[in-house]
C-alpha cells in the first residue's frame, strides 16, 4: 500500500509540473515565432539567446518552506508563480521591451504581473524585465491556463546577474561589502556599454528598425 501511495504521489507530482513544462514550450515558440518574423523583416535578429527551465522539486519544496506556503498542489499553483521560467536574452534594451510588448498584447496571454527592473534596478544592482504571464496549454482533461515568469534583458545585464548570483551562493548570501560595491559599479559600466552599443547599432542600421525608441517604462501591476 506505501509503494501504491508513493507511485500515485509521483505521478500526480509529474502531472502538475508536466503543465508547467507545457505552458513553459508554448511561450517558447510563441518567441521563436517572433523572433524569426523579426529576422526576416529586419535582418536582425532581437534575441540572442532563449533558455527555459522548470524549477526542480527540491528548489520548489525551498521555496514553498521561505514562503510559509501549504503544501498541497493547489496552494503551490496560487503562490509560486515562478515554477515555469522563460529567459529571453536580447542584443538591445529596445528589443527587450519590443518583444515583451509582442508577447504581452498576443490575445491568448494573460499578464498576472510585471515588474521592471530596467526601468527601477534593484538596490544591488539588478536589471531585467520580468513579467508573468499565464498561456493556455490544450489537455485532454481540459484547458490549464499555466503561468510562467518570462525574463527580458541584455547580453550585458545577463553577464551581470549570472556573475552576481554565483557571488551571491558563493558567499551563502552574506557577500562583503567590498564585493558589493564592485558589482553596484559594474551594473553602471554594463548599463553604459548597453547604451553605447544600441547607439551604434542605430548609426548602423537606424534605417531597418521599425521603433527607435524604447517603449515608456511600466509600472508593476
Ligand atoms: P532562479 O534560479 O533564477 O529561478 P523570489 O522569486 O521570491 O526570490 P520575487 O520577488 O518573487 O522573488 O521575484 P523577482 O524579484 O521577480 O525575482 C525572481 C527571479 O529574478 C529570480 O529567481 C532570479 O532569476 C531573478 N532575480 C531577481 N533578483 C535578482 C538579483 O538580485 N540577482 C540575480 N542574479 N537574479 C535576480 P530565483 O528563483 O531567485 O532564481
Amino acid at each position: 500500500a506505501v509503494i501504491r501511495l508513493a507511485r500515485e504521489l509521483r505521478d500526480e507530482m509529474q502531472q502538475f509540473l508536466n503543465e508547467y513544462e507545457f505552458g513553459m514550450r508554448e511561450i517558447e515558440t510563441k518567441l521563436q515565432i517572433l523572433r524569426d518574423d523579426f529576422a526576416q523583416q529586419h535582418s536582425h535578429n532581437p534575441i540572442e539567446h532563449l533558455s527555459s527551465r522548470v524549477k526542480s522539486v527540491d528548489s520548489l519544496i525551498e521555496k514553498v518552506q521561505r514562503r510559509g506556503v501549504e503544501p498541497t498542489f493547489s496552494a503551490i499553483r496560487e503562490e509560486i508563480t515562478d515554477i515555469a521560467g522563460v529567459r529571453v536574452t536580447c542584443s538591445f534594451v529596445s528589443d527587450a521591451y519590443r518583444l515583451f510588448e509582442l508577447l504581452l498584447g498576443q490575445d491568448d496571454v494573460g499578464v498576472l504581473l510585471v515588474k521592471d527592473y530596467i526601468a527601477e534596478p534593484k538596490e544591488n544592482g539588478y536589471k531585467s524585465l520580468h513579467a508573468i504571464v499565464t498561456v493556455p496549454v490544450f489537455l485532454p482533461r481540459g484547458t490549464v491556463h499555466v503561468p510562467v515568469e518570462v525574463q527580458f534583458r541584455t547580453i550585458a545585464m545577463d553577464f551581470w546577474a549570472s556573475l552576481e548570483h554565483k557571488i551571491y551562493y558563493k558567499y551563502d548570501k552574506q557577500v562583503p561589502q567590498q564585493l558589493l560595491d564592485e558589482l553596484r559599479e559594474a551594473a553602471v559600466t554594463a548599463s553604459d556599454l548597453d547604451v553605447r552599443m544600441e547607439r551604434l547599432h542605430r548609426q548602423v542600421h537606424g534605417d531597418d528598425d521599425p521603433d527607435p525608441t524604447p517603449a515608456p517604462p511600466l509600472r508593476e501591476i
